[in-house]
């Protein structure tokens, strides 16, 4: 049995037997994240790494954009160790930003553009971040605003750093430094925290997920062979580049390592990926059920030359076995499920995997460090086959989330295993088949929509006494949000609901799409809300 720690500031670190154990057997390289770029640019210098609307950056020349975005950053009152919120859009200067921090020594935490105030003060404040970088606005969104709210309310961020119009903030292009003399670079401890990802979140606000240098070096290193990439692929950014998936299974991580290059498109829709891929000649994407459902669709319609994708990867949430199989068919490209989560352990159907296991599962563990348990309620392991739990602990799996003690009792066993709340059965091949979660969740198209989190914003509408978040499936998305609520009086319209979360700040995603009026709300045995029996009496 090991034992868990919590670092005074909140973090878990991995117990030192498995982290020698991980050493030993060659997982762990000991090396910091950013030595990918610095082999990238020793190795290949000429080769294109930044593929963008006005031409290509090549490895040597992004290697020294990094090193003076790395010392421009430590030039402000920064020093290493220190965390930086960044939410940027997929653009080419993410790649900048990502690997200046790392070098720089500083914590990114990784939000998305789709968070809005509630996420962004929370994470800031829990993080204890000091600076916020961001682009100005994205379609009719200003990130400046949200950047004046956030530094009002959170004290500890000092900076804010904007790429494009600043308004009253620093401009993040006048950051960079060539002042190399001045500014030194720190060494940087390869079992250090190399940044944060921000968790789906099951229970109110998103939670902090802090990867280490070495943890998720190896993630993105073994998925790159996994799915053997070299130095010819091209991969283009699709999803939100600061989810894991796109950065680091094996996403832009992997392809760095590799020498290969990167592409980026603003919106996934397929009009604009597919003019990209035709551009550049992607190789590689990586994309969530719907989206793949509809660029399926647009192949009917869009005549853009997609012959050089040679790989799709599909995940986030479940592919149902018939869409797998018409994404086959219609995109030409071999097709992987992966089946990941920020908190650690990726699965992948393999290359050389038969369609049939291509098409009905989510695939295996990518280490074979990673141990997988399938347990009933109990947390005893079920049969071979049988639905369970999916309990799991490894290489690159934490042990804790960051400065969340009391949920960290629940979500992880006393050794160490991570409770994912997802229900799986595993066959003999190993390969696990997602059934559904026993965490209450909603997966609306790959967006994780957490259902305590919205109740607590609906029971702060006026006259709302009881609220119940329910999904609901809906076959573009997965599943729908679907608010319940015992009202006194009227039952407020769903644009009236809409407007007043959005005013308290909820990203878009989490909006509930379908309102529906109850008198009461079933409740189980021990007095919690039903949502098992509310799903299917709303339905
Ligand atoms: C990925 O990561 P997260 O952290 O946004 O969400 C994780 C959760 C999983 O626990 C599971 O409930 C669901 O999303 N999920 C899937 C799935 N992939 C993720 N459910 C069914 N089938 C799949 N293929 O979503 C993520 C991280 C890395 C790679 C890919 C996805």
């Amino acid at each position: 049995m090991t034992s868990t720690s919590t670092h005074s500031d909140g973090y878990v670190p991995f117990p030192a037997e498995a982290a020698a154990d991980a050493r030993a057997q060659g997982y762990w390289a000991g090396l910091p994240l950013d030595a990918l770029l610095r082999a990238g640019a020793r190795r290949f210098p000429d080769r294109p790494a930044l593929l963008t609307a006005d031409g290509t950056r090549d490895y040597a020349t992004l290697d020294a954009e990094v090193d003076r975005m790395a010392r421009g950053l430590l030039a402000l009152d920064i020093t290493p160790g220190d965390r930086v919120v960044v939410q940027l859009p997929n653009v080419p200067e993410f790649v900048v930003v990502l690997f200046g921090l790392l070098r720089a020594g500083l914590v990114p935490v990784l939000t998305l553009p789709a968070h809005r105030r509630a996420e962004i003060e929370h994470l800031t404040r829990l993080s204890g971040a000091v600076a916020y970088i961001a682009a100005d606005r994205v379609g009719d969104f200003d990130y400046r605003q949200l950047a004046a709210t956030v530094q009002r309310e959170v004290p500890s961020l000092r900076h804010v750093l904007i790429l494009g119009e600043p308004a009253t903030f620093t401009d993040l292009a006048t950051v960079p430094t060539s002042r190399a003399s001045e500014i030194s670079l720190p060494q940087v401890e390869p079992s250090d925290i190399a940044l944060m990802l921000v968790s789906g979140g099951t229970t109110g606000l998103p939670k902090l997920i802090a990867r280490t240098h070495d943890d998720y070096r190896y993630n993105a290193t073994a998925s790159a062979e996994l799915c053997a990439l070299t130095a010819d692929d091209v991969y283009l950014a699709t999803l939100p580049a600061a989810h894991n998936f796109p950065l680091a299974c094996p996403g832009i991580l992997g392809v760095v390592h590799a020498g290969g290059a990167i592409a980026f498109v603003g919106d996934p829709s397929p009009e604009s990926a597919f003019a990209a891929i035709e551009r550049h000649r992607v190789t590689v994407t990586s994309v969530v059920p719907p989206l793949a459902q509809l660029w399926c669709a647009a192949v009917e319609w869009e005549d853009a030359d997609l012959s050089s994708l040679r790989l799709l990867q599909v995940g986030g949430a479940k592919l149902a076995e018939v869409n797998a199989r018409a994404v086959t068919s219609a995109l030409g490209a071999t097709l992987q499920q992966v089946f990941g989560m920020a908190e650690g352990l990726i699965n992948y159907t393999r290359l050389d995997d038969p369609a049939e296991l291509v098409h009905a599962t989510q695939g295996r563990p990518l280490s074979p460090a990673d141990e997988v348990r399938v347990v009933d309620a109990d947390g005893k392991d079920v049969a071979p086959g049988t639905e369970g739990e999916l309990l799991t602990r490894g290489p690159y799996t934490i042990r804790g989330y960051y400065r969340a003690p009391e949920h960290n009792a629940r979500a992880f066993t006393p050794d160490g295993y991570y409770r994912s709340g997802d229900l799986v059965r595993r066959l003999p091949s190993g390969h696990l088949i997602v059934s559904g979660r026993i965490k209450d969740v909603i997966n609306r198209g790959g967006e994780n929509v957490s259902c305590d989190e919205l109740e607590e914003h609906l029971l702060a509408y006026p006259g709302v006494r009881h609220a119940a978040a329910v999904g609901l499936p809906d076959d573009a998305l997965g599943e729908t949000v679907c608010a319940v609520l015992v009202v006194d009086g009227e039952l407020p319209t769903l644009a009236a609901i809409k407007a007043f979360l959005t005013e308290r700040g909820l990203a878009t995603y989490k909006l509930p799409d379908l309102l529906r009026r109850a008198q009461s709300l079933p409740v189980t045995a021990v007095g919690k809300i039903d949502k098992k029996a509310l799903r299917a009496s709303e339905g």
